[in-house]
């Protein structure tokens, strides 16, 4: 699976799963039942209290590679360059402490998908020339996955990017559910990005469809 235009990547952010060991007790099972409710792209992010790192980390994520290939979902790795250069995983993603974006397009080349966190206009225009294929907006609320999380913005940013005339496809991240999913959207993202919203959820496949019914359009 190769970098798509535009429109392509607008489709596949329309309901992302961010996931990893320790979100779940059972990652292979919550992927399968979030791809019957309807995401469309997921990303492997390790990371936290308990994370798995060497072989272990490797062997979960080719099994959650192998999934999402069984079912065309773009495979992308959170921060580890090296891990997704192994992989031959479709993407990466980087926040602002991570490689900078620029590095990770010179190494991934222009055939993969370089995802990048922009909290403020600004950090979104020098994504935006760094070569970001997407970027990830947030935190919009509160969230419990992820401690160092910026401040809560809204749907400010989200706004703001699109009010300047930028239209890379966005994806709104932090504390989104079904019921607070639709602002993100009416703000100009074109998708959301969730990890306790399904992961978390009892019915994983229940949560993914009841979100894929709200980003729909
Ligand atoms: N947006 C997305 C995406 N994925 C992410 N992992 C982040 C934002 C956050 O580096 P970062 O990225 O700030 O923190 P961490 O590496 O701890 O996740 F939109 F792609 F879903
Ligand atoms: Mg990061």
């Amino acid at each position: 699976m190769s970098r798509p235009d535009t429109d392509i990547m607008r489709r596949w952010l329309k309901l992302y799963l961010v996931m990893g060991s320790v979100n779940t007790e059972t990652p292979e099972q919550v992927l399968r039942q979030a791809i019957a409710g309807g995401i469309t792209m997921f990303q492997f992010r390790e990371k936290g209290v308990g994370a798995l790192t060497g072989t272990a980390c490797v062997q979960l994520a080719r099994r959650l590679q192998e999934i999402c290939a069984e079912h065309g979902i773009p495979f992308i790795v959170n921060d580890d360059l090296e891990l997704a250069l192994e992989l031959n995983a479709d993407g990466v993603h980087v926040g602002q402490d991570d490689e900078a974006a620029s590095v990770i397009r010179r190494r991934l080349g222009p055939d993969k998908i370089v995802g990048v966190s922009a909290h403020s206009l600004e950090e979104a225009r020098q994504a935006i020339a760094d070569g970001a294929d997407y970027l990830g907006v947030g935190p919009v609320y509160p969230t419990i996955s992820k401690p160092d999380a910026e401040a809560v913005r809204g749907t400010t940013v989200i706004e703001q990017l699109r009010t300047a005339g930028l239209d890379i496809p966005v994806v709104g991240i932090g504390g989104i559910h079904a019921s607070n999913a639709a602002p993100v959207i009416a703000a100009g993202a074109d998708g959301v990005a969730v990890i306790s919203a399904i992961a978390g959820a009892p019915d994983s496949r229940a949560a993914a469809a009841e979100l894929a019914g709200m980003v729909t359009r």
